[in-house]
């Protein structure tokens, strides 16, 4: 297993809409436990593909708190199949936007439909917080980062104060 860099916003790969994966193989599971430990050595909760510069369509997550035994989720192909009407609002992060954080609006319940680690499709109902990871993690699939869901005044501030981190060298060299 390895520990990937992590890009930092703004990167061509975060904008970019990630790739189908045609068939789930030995590269895509070595990918997904490269993904699951840097996700934990971050800390993070959940890791998209294109944020280790790779745009196809996978991620990782585990949402269980430090005090309960792991989660890991190896999902690939992730389709959103029904949302709920009603929304719910976190305080969301991204560790391509390191030490940023705002609310976030988003339907609170989502089905989702994906492939394992083996290829085997699944169907999930997510609420709460695995909900909202979901959700943040296909919107990287598709170019799409969480301060697209923010007035433009808000994202100007946070891309400015990463761009101050950068300037004075206060991000790790993941770039
Ligand atoms: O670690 C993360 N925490 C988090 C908190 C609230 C909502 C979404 C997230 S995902 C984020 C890791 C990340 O950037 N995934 O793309
Ligand atoms: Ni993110």
């Amino acid at each position: 297993m390895a520990i990937l860099p992590i890009l930092v916003a703004p990167h061509p790969v975060l904008k970019k809409k990630a790739a189908p994966v045609a068939e789930v193989t030995d590269v895509e599971r070595k990918l997904l436990d490269d993904m699951l430990e840097t996700m934990y050595d971050a800390p993070g909760i959940g890791l998209a593909a294109p944020q280790v510069g790779v745009s196809k369509r996978m991620l990782v997550i585990d949402i269980a708190r430090g005090d309960e035994a792991p989660q890991p989720m190896k999902i690939v192909n992730p389709e959103v199949i029904e949302a709920s009407e009603d929304m719910a609002t976190y305080e969301e992060g991204c560790l391509s936007f390191p030490d940023q954080f705002a609310e976030v609006k988003r339907p609170a319940r989502a089905r989702i439909r994906y492939l394992d680690e083996t290829g085997v499709s699944h169907e999930i109902d997510a609420d709460g917080l695995l909900a909202t990871c979901i959700q943040h993690e296909i919107d990287h699939l598709d170019g799409v980062v969480f301060v697209d869901h923010l007035s433009q005044l808000k994202r100007a501030m946070i891309l400015r104060k990463l761009q101050k981190m950068k300037k004075q060298g206060r991000l790790a060299a993941a770039e």
